[in-house]
């Protein structure tokens, strides 16, 4: 073994240095040379000189966006630190510049929402003008939140009207009603589960799920618009600090492209749109970037399955033998992603989506109807299975909803869900021998004589679009979104509970039921209240709040529990048998819907926003087409 002798001293430099001395001298150095090039990256506003060292920089904003954020890998990966300081300080806070800069806000508000003053309250106090700006860490492109804000029609929160003129009035009661019930389901979550996905209301626990990829606090992100617009002002800001501390996307699961976009991405930008807090643009575009992997696939229609740490994406494995993306789930992403656009200048999302419908655009589609099985990779229907309900539904939603949004220019969009609607009519619409209005499900041209839950969105989507179909159509399509909004109703009606199953048929006398267990389960579902809101801002048809009510006083009887709200298993056993999940769509949409159903048509008017697909309010765009970030709203 050689054994290296330490020699006994170190020769002099030409310096007169010894090796210890010059060693420091360089440590000295280095020392030096980092302060300088970090004093770049800590001095304020250095965001320019980040960008020249750090990125290549190209001429069109859009694309330097790209080459930024989503086109580097390190870039993708990278989160915001917890608990950033935040850029503009509360009032009363900060310093004299910016404390006129929140008084002038203030002003601007008061001008732009004369009435609405609790709202304005909030949102002046959450967030001053921090929307109008990038900020560190946050995306390299900014959005005038101010004129996005003051070319809405009407106060977000409405004028409240009711409540001057009558301040005691049941209505009123009724929604102070559901507003402590999502109180109550918000602490129970709050208590047992906070930062999980969903609450266990009976084992007192949280839960994650495998749809989100890793990703957690579903159930806060899903929440916080119901509690802006619940006013529960303590709870949001909880909500608010949670996703600012706590919310991490560098996370490495398989997630549902379609859940994260609908729930998570959908509940940021809604908080966005809301509060023009900046945390939540910045969050729900980081996120939309992880979304990305899913659509590389040969026809760009996305797969359904993306796994965020490697980047691959997989079609799921019940959906054809693993070879079949869904329609509902690749037809549900043009609202999302076309504001994604919108507030980040990065044209990628809206190119995604704008290929989606060429494809669908072309394909060919037996008797003008869409299946819900699709390949990928060769573009074909992979099996003629078509429904309003599961698999297909909130394709046909996104339909009309993106012509709604468009402030109706996109024709495209507009023509589509009409010549879907009319094949849905002439081939899966049926009345059944006891009068009741049904879609039925279409397999190859036979028809399983059955509804799920999930169709009974449908009444209200056919009535939010019966206003701009050819005239002589406009008044059938309100008359068919009140008889299947019925006939939703009677599958309630019908059982103990008085909340509706599942599925439920139309087969031999029994009509509007369920025929076996594994059908009779309610999961604290919201599509029948959705079209109860519908059909109520429609006609004002004292019904829909009766309606409404009955099922506020069935989740109260039901399906409340000591520590938060469940699902039962059997809608048609008076003792109920919890499923022990406070589904996140319960705060995101049911309690909201309800909510809805009970204030005035100007709370959150149809005018100003679209609700995707779980709820979350997105605005449509009332702006010049030409001055927009390119997402073509
Ligand atoms: C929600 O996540 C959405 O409404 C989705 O479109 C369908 N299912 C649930 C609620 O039932």
């Amino acid at each position: 073994m050689l054994v290296r002798k330490v020699p006994v001293f170190v020769p002099a430099s030409p310096w007169g240095l010894r090796l210890p001395q010059k060693f420091l001298f360089l440590l000295f150095l280095s020392g030096l040379v980092t302060l300088c090039f970090g004093a770049l990256f800590l001095l304020p506003n250095s965001s320019r000189l980040k960008r020249l060292f750090l990125a290549h920089r190209t001429q069109q904003p859009g694309l330097e966006v790209v080459a930024e954020v989503a086109g580097h890998p390190l870039a993708r990966e990278q989160e915001s630190p917890p608990n950033p300081a935040p850029a503009v300080p509360a009032p009363g806070e900060g310093d004299a510049s910016s404390q006129a800069s929140t008084r002038r806000r203030k002003v601007w508000l008061r001008r732009t929402h004369p009435t609405g003053t609790r709202e304005m309250a909030t949102v002046a106090r959450s967030s001053g003008s921090t929307a109008l700006r990038p900020q560190e860490g946050g995306i390299p492109f900014s959005f005038d939140f101010n004129a996005f804000r003051s070319r809405l029609r009407h106060p977000v929160l409405g004028t409240r009207a009711d409540e001057s003129k009558e301040p005691q009035s049941l209505v009123r009661a009724q929604r102070e009603k559901i507003k402590e019930m999502m109180q109550f389901a918000w602490q129970s979550y709050k208590l047992y589960a906070m930062g999980k996905n969903e609450l266990r209301p009976l084992t007192k626990d949280g839960y994650e799920g495998n749809m989100f990829g890793g990703l957690s606090g579903a159930t806060i992100i899903d929440s916080l618009d119901t509690l802006y617009l619940m006013e529960l002002q303590e709870e949001f800001q909880e909500a608010k600090a949670w996703v600012e501390e706590n919310f991490h996307l560098n996370v490495s699961g398989e997630a549902s492209l379609f859940e994260v976009n609908i729930r998570y991405i959908g509940g940021l930008l809604s908080a966005f749109y809301l509060t023009g807090e900046e945390v939540f643009r910045t969050k729900a575009i980081k996120l939309g970037e992880k979304l990305l992997p899913a659509f590389n696939t040969p026809t760009g229609i996305p797969k359904g399955v993306v796994n965020f740490k490697s980047g691959s994406n997989r079609s799921w494995g019940w959906a054809m033998a693993g070879s079949s993306s869904i329609l509902a789930e690749f037809g549900s992403l043009h609202l999302e992603f076309l504001h994604l656009t919108e507030l980040s200048g990065n044209q990628v999302f809206a190119e995604k989506v704008r290929n989606i419908r060429k494809v669908l655009r072309k394909i060919n589609k037996p008797f003008g109807l869409y299946p819900n099985f699709l390949s990928p990779v060769s573009g074909n229907w992979m099996q003629h299975h078509v429904s309003v309900g599961g698999l297909g539904d909130s394709f046909y939603e996104y339909l009309i909803k993106s012509w709604l949004m468009s402030a109706k220019t996109d024709v495209e969009a507009k023509d589509m869900y009409y010549e879907a609607l009319e094949a849905i009519e002439t081939y899966l619409l049926n009345v059944s021998p006891g009068g009741l209005t049904y879609i039925a499900e279409w397999r190859g041209g036979i028809l399983d004589h059955k509804m799920g839950h999930l169709a009974c969105f449908s009444g209200g989507m056919i009535a939010l679009g019966a206003e701009d179909a050819k005239e002589e159509k406009r008044a059938h399509y309100r008359e068919l979104a009140a008889q299947i909004t019925k006939t939703c109703h009677e599958s309630y009606a019908r059982s103990d509970t008085k909340l509706g199953p599942e599925a439920f048929w139309f087969n031999s006398g029994r009509e509007a039921v369920a025929t076996q267990l594994s059908e009779s389960y309610y999961i604290l579902r919201p599509e029948v209240v959705e079209s109860y809101m519908y059909l109520w801002r429609q006609t004002h048809d004292p019904i829909y709040r009766e309606w409404g009510w009955e099922v506020v006083m069935a989740l109260e009887k039901y399906c409340r529990t000591e520590a938060g709200f469940s699902g039962i298993q059997d809608v048609y056993s008076s003792i109920p048998n919890h499923d022990n999940k406070q589904q996140t769509f319960f705060l995101a949409e049911t309690l909201k819907y309800l909510y809805l159903l009970f204030s005035e048509d100007d709370m959150l008017s149809l005018e100003d926003w679209v609700f995707n697909t779980e709820a979350h309010p997105l605005p449509v765009n009332h702006s010049d087409s030409s001055s927009r970030a390119g997402g073509r709203l």
